[in-house]
């Protein structure tokens, strides 16, 4: 069939069929093949409608094809996309000035893809560890947690613990001590190590299943490190633009990261854009060659970050995920379930910890809240993280909660 004839034919089983024989096998989604989307809204190719309750990992914050940022990408798509970095281009400076004053730091290294953003960390941060700390070439060390997600390449996953994302592509990249989450006992010790460039760390690890560390760990960690001349590195990626109740995960500690790491939602999901920020006596470390990206920082990229950044602020969505958060967790924790084990999160990052009855487990809950017409993915088998779009509302909250409540409740 051509494509015109497979889009005129289009379905969700033949979607599934299509992406199971040409398509790699490296994700297992839930059995939904989604056509649009709209707000908090997305549509299947049969056209249900359902919340989305996951926003691509939080990457869609303000909602699905927020009509601003569209408008910027389209224009400026139709504009000029791409000039590569071997030449300047009109939108960049504009872009890096509006960045580094929203976030407060001196210069701005725009990459695509939070990978590679956490790379461009882990360079700057052992470039600084020798040229400016004087840690001896080749010896740098990066502290880093247990059960951390910081992206899929090689290097990123020789610091993981998780033997799903790290098992089976060795040899790895050295120079990594993982210490326990949590536990400023284990990140003094490891602290005592001169060669320590930095501290890599989530202030909510994501993936692991919205684990919130205890009060004050962020800025105790902070504090520990600044003492013994070290890098405090936070990976935003998921965490930043608001999806916490704060612009940033780290303001709810008032701590300002030597470095920040950005992507997904600076974009509003529409366009791969990641930003690493620091000030000049980190980010000067690197000189023109040693270090670039053939998208990084594009027209495209530029233009979209500025709208989405500012959709955040004019929409005031960090105080309504902290709003809208609150009412949740609230909500959750009233469902009379045993299989709701726990409930926790920060802003609108939430998860639910399921505990399985009747051999029905946070899979089984999923696939229910779908036929429901609610969106979530289970984490680590039983873990359920909710994440819907910044824009939500408190009616469109409770009637979410409704599906939750119902489907969850079937299982009794
Ligand atoms: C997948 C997880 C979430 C991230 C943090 C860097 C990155 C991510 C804190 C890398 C990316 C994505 C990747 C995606 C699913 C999703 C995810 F389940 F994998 F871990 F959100 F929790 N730092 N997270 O969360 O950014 O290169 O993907 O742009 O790989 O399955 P990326």
């Amino acid at each position: 069939m051509t494509i015109e004839e497979l889009a005129e034919k289009m379905n969700s089983s033949l979607a599934m069929e299509l992406e199971d024989q040409y398509g790699a096998h490296n994700y297992h989604p839930l059995p939904v093949v989604l056509s649009r989307g709209e707000g908090v809204y997305v549509w299947d190719v049969e056209d249900k409608q359902y919340f989305d309750f996951l926003s691509a990992y939080s990457a869609v914050n303000q909602g699905h094809c927020h009509p601003r940022i569209i408008n910027t990408l389209v224009e400026q798509a139709k504009t000029l996309t791409l000039t590569s970095r071997a030449f300047y281009n009109d939108s960049l400076g504009i872009y890096e000035k509006f960045v580094t004053e929203y976030f407060g730091y001196d210069k701005v290294l725009p990459m695509n893809t939070g990978a590679e953003a956490v790379e461009t960390a882990l360079k700057l941060c052992r470039r600084w560890g020798y040229d400016k700390k004087g840690i001896p070439s080749n010896e740098a060390r990066i502290i880093v947690c247990e059960s951390n997600f910081h992206g899929r390449t090689i290097s990123i996953v020789s610091m993981s613990t998780d033997p799903d994302a790290r098992g089976g592509f060795g040899p790895y990249t050295p120079g990594f001590n993982i210490i326990p989450y949590n536990d400023l006992n284990a990140l003094e010790k490891a602290l005592e190590d001169p060669n320590v460039a930095g501290f890599l760390v989530e202030p909510i690890q994501g993936e692991a299943g919205v684990f919130v560390p205890d009060e004050g760990y962020i800025a105790k960690a902070y504090e520990m490190c600044k003492a013994k001349n070290v890098l405090f590195i936070a990976d935003e990626v998921q965490t930043g633009i608001a999806r916490t109740g704060k612009l940033l995960a780290c303001e709810h500690e008032n701590v300002h990261p030597d470095m920040l790491i950005l992507g997904k939602a600076i974009s509003g999901g529409a366009y791969p854009i990641s930003a690493v920020l620091a000030d000049d006596d980190i980010m000067l470390c690197i000189q023109p060659g040693q270090h670039g990206s053939t998208f990084g920082g594009n027209p495209v990229a530029a233009k979209v970050a500025i709208t989405a950044l500012e959709v955040i602020k004019d929409e005031n969505l960090a105080e309504n995920a902290e709003k809208l958060g609150k009412i949740f967790r609230d909500e959750l924790k009233k469902i009379p379930s045993e299989m709701i084990e726990l409930v926790r999160g920060k802003g609108l990052l939430n998860a639910v910890v399921i505990k399985p009855k009747n051999g029905k487990t946070a899979w089984d809950v999923c696939v229910k809240m779908k036929d429901n017409g609610l969106l979530a993915k289970p984490t680590h088998n039983h873990i359920i993280r909710f994440a819907p779009p910044l824009v939500i509302n408190e009616e469109q909250l409770l009637q979410a909660l409704d599906i939750i409540h119902k489907s969850i409740l079937s299982f009794e």
